[in-house]
Formats: C-alpha cells, structure tokens, sequence
C-alpha cells in the first residue's frame, strides 16, 4: 500500500484524467482548425467585459463563440448573448474551476468546424483554475489595477500557466495610484518574458492592439 495520504492520490488521479481529456480536446480543436482562448482571473477583474466588446469586435471578421464558467447564475451567458454570438454558461455549482469534462459536455451538439475562434471564461479564482488543462491554445491571465501589483508575486503558478497577461481597468489606474513599472516588474519575475497588455473595455484603450494580437493567432493557424 502508497504512504501516500489518500486525498492528495485522489487528487493526483483527477488531474492525470483531467490532463487526458484535455488532450483529447486539443486534438478535436486541432482537427476542427478552430483556435481556443480562455481567460482566468480574479473574480470581477473584467473577463465578461472584456469578452463582450471582443465577441461585438470579433463577429464580423471571424466566427466566434464562447464558453463561461461560474459557480452559479446564467448572468455571464446572458451578458455575453448579446452580441448574437453562439454563448453556452457552465455552472460548476461548488467547483472553483472549470475542467475539460465540463468543457467537452458545453460543447455538445456544436458543430466546431463551424468555427474559428472559442474563448472559455473560468471561474473567478486565482488559485484553482491553474491546475486545470481545457485544451485551450492559448490562456490569458486577467489583472486589474485595483486589485494590486503584487499579485503575479502572491499567485505565482496562475501566471505562470498562462501565455499572456493583460492589465484590466487602466482607465482606473491613476485613480487607485496603480505602479505601473512595479506590475509589469512583478509580471517578468515569476514569468519572464510574458506578454503583457494594458487595456480599458470602458473607455477602449489598448482594446484595437490585443484584438489584432487574437486576430492573428487565429489567422496563423
Ligand atoms: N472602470 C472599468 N470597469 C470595468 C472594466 N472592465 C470591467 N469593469 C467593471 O468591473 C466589474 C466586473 O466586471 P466583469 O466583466 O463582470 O468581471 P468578471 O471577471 O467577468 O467577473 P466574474 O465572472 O464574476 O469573475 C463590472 O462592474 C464591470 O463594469 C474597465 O475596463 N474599466
Ligand atoms: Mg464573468
């Protein structure tokens, strides 16, 4: 018999099916030719908000649609449906991530060669969702000026499981005194050499540079 305690074995077991599935569903996308974007966060740092001015942008050049997780409510879902895109909600109930059963079971009944580009927004945490594989392409971490500089120093293993950064909320920052310099600094040591934007979905600033960035990753597929 393992020394090993059983909860950190069942854990270990969820990830390695975890990690499987997610395989499978990058293959699926893959094979599909549609590129797969998710979005982690704190709760309220703007993903939703973000998603919707990038669903109203996107629609006309690609098609597009979205996955959105949250412990409850359809309020995410209905928000982003505005923009007549194809929306699916996931309620995970007391899960504080999303993982690629929950993602693979949303996209039932959809035809993915219809598209070109699904983002998948997970639950609001800073912690969960970073051991969680969905088969995405590439992983945004959200952080906004209000809540901090020191968090990619506090929440190491969520930026360092994400491709790319993007500063939320600039239009607040000087507002809440926010330290540029000592963000991105923060950024760079626990993932050097990360991407990081800084945009606003209220008042449009950086938004025309990070959707070009999306665009030509779903070109160059
Ligand atoms: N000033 C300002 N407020 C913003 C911006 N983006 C989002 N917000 C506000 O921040 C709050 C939370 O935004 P959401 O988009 O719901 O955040 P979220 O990350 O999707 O939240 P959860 O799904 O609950 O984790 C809302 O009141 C938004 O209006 C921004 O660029 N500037
Ligand atoms: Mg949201």
């Amino acid at each position: 018999m393992s020394a090993q305690p059983r909860l950190v074995e069942v854990r270990q077991n969820a990830l390695k099916r975890n990690d499987l599935l997610a395989r499978a569903l990058r293959a699926r996308f893959r094979e599909a030719c549609v590129r797969v974007v998710s979005l982690v966060s704190s709760p309220g740092a703007g993903k939703t908000t973000l998603l919707e001015k990038a669903l109203a942008h996107l629609r006309p050049r690609c098609r597009v649609a979205a996955l959105v997780g949250d412990l409850a409510t359809e309020n995410d879902a209905a928000r982003l449906a505005r923009a007549e895109a194809p929306v699916r909600q996931i309620t995970t109930g007391t899960v504080c991530h999303l993982d690629a059963a929950m993602v693979e079971r949303a996209l039932a009944g959809w035809d993915l060669v219809e598209l070109d580009l699904l983002f998948i927004e997970n639950v609001g945490n800073l912690v969960c969702p970073a051991s969680y594989d969905l088969g995405e392409d590439l992983r945004l971490v959200l952080m906004s000026v209000t809540e901090g500089e020191d968090k990619p120093l506090k929440y190491p293993t969520i930026f360092n499981t994400a491709d790319v950064a993007v500063l939320t909320k600039i239009d607040l920052a000087a507002a809440v005194e926010f330290d540029r310099a000592a963000a991105h600094r923060n950024i760079q040591a626990v993932r050097p050499g990360m991407r990081v934007f800084e945009v606003s979905a209220k008042t449009g600033a950086g938004m025309e540079e990070w959707l070009q960035f999306l665009l030509l990753r779903v070109a160059d597929h």
